[in-house]
């Protein structure tokens, strides 16, 4: 699989995200076809330390045995410690040469907001962008203004041809204005983690829009 195939349905969760065990909510969601995964856990109520690292462990077992790429949000030396498949930052996280240099050929990918600090994680080395919030969102209190799928049309338009992935409110609903902007995939919290079940049917409508675009 490319890693344009591995971001269509890229599912971001941590424990503070679960309504049940995240180990089951996880199987469910590999299940139902996710194609990515990141351990992102942050926020209200989250782990750390040794808990933080053998929930980990165990969830990257489960992405291992579905031959699924298991990424984790910031925490790079947690990232290497384990050997997970990558990492992703954002513009408060540390600099992406250094991220670049610590994590070697592992995948890294780079939050941009707009199509300056996209073109700046393209030359310093990211393999994916994370592009939001497209939509209004509550799962992360820290966010930013709403883009909206334009600023993905306009990151394409301005040559960006970087693998990249939509994040922030983003639900059946609004999956197609997504991808018809040119993204190569869907990036959800809540859509899953409060839904496990309905993964397939996402899948699906990333699937059929994708058809649409060509
Ligand atoms: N895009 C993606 C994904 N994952 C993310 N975690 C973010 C964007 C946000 O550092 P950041 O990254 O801005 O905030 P936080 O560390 O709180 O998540 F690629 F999955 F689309
Ligand atoms: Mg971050």
């Amino acid at each position: 699989m490319t890693l344009r195939d591995s971001l269509k349905l890229y599912f971001v969760m941590g424990s503070q995200n679960c309504e049940r065990s995240p180990v089951r909510v996880l199987e469910d969601a590999l299940s139902g076809g996710v194609t990515m995964f990141q351990f992102r856990e942050k926020g209200n109520r989250c782990l750390k330390g040794q808990p933080k690292m053998e929930l980990a462990l165990e969830l990257q077992q489960l992405c291992q045995k579905h031959s699924v790429p298991f990424i984790i949000n910031d925490d790079v030396e947690l990232a290497l410690s384990m050997n997970a498949d990558g990492v992703h930052i954002g513009q408060e996280d540390e600099s992406v040469e250094v991220v670049r240099k610590k994590m070697g050929d592992r995948l890294l990918g780079v939050s941009a907001h707009n199509v300056t600090e996209a073109k700046l994680a393209v030359e310093s080395g990211a393999d994916y962008l994370g592009v939001g919030p497209m939509f209004h969102t509550t799962t992360k209190n820290d966010c930013r203004n709403i883009q909206g799928p334009k600023v993905i049309e306009s990151m394409r338009a301005e040559g960006i041809l970087l693998p990249l992935v939509g994040i922030g409110g983003i639900h059946l609903g609004n999956i197609q204005d997504v991808m018809e902007a040119g993204s190569d995939g869907v990036a959800v919290i809540s859509a899953i983690s409060k839904q496990p079940d309905q993964t397939h049917t996402l899948f699906q409508a990333v699937q059929n829009s994708q058809l649409k675009s060509f």
